[in-house]
């Protein structure tokens, strides 16, 4: 049986990125970027778009192919837990319609790029996101310690 799949997305404008503080489900009390689980027959763009505007209101406009940019996988592993294990596809949004929405599951905020609040994210987000932000594309491999929160181990290519 292959990973469970999800997507994360990060709306980026005027040096800023959008986070959502995750009120509820896997992740509460963390600011992440937006996303969720592949839904049977959704391609990682299409949940991507779903995710985003589920969660903070704003629409990407399929006709734009500059609005979403693939960033990569990532893959996270938790030997503790191994039923967390997940690959995540990462995108960038340069592009949207509509107005931030705080939604059941995310309070959306904006943070200047020199100021993400690592401390307050996944640890993994530290290592790549970055980097993803400044237009890289890249794609990683996350060794969680046995406390579930911290970056054991991890590579980037
Ligand atoms: P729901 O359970 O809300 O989707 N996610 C992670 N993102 C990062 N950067 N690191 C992790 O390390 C993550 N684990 C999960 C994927 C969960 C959302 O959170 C992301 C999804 O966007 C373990 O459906």
């Amino acid at each position: 049986m292959g990973l469970r799949e999800y997507t994360v997305c990060y709306p980026i404008q005027n040096g800023r990125v959008l986070l959502g503080f995750k009120k509820q489900g896997f992740g509460s009390g963390k600011f992440a970027g937006f996303g969720g689980k592949l839904e049977p027959g959704e391609t990682p763009p299409i949940c991507a778009g779903r995710e985003l505007r589920e969660e903070c209101g704003l629409h990407i406009e399929p006709s734009n192919g500059q609005a979403l940019a693939y960033v990569g996988a990532l893959t996270f592993i938790f030997p503790a837990r191994p039923n967390w294990d997940e690959l995540v596809h990462a995108f960038v949004v340069h592009a949207w319609q509509g107005q931030v929405t705080e939604s059941n599951e995310m309070r959306p905020a904006w943070f200047a790029l020199d100021a993400i609040p690592f401390d307050q994210m996944w640890d993994d987000n530290r290592y790549w996101l970055p980097q993803a932000l400044a237009g890289s594309k890249l794609n990683g491999r996350f060794i969680f310690k046995d406390d579930c929160q911290t970056v054991h181990e991890y590579r980037l290519w």
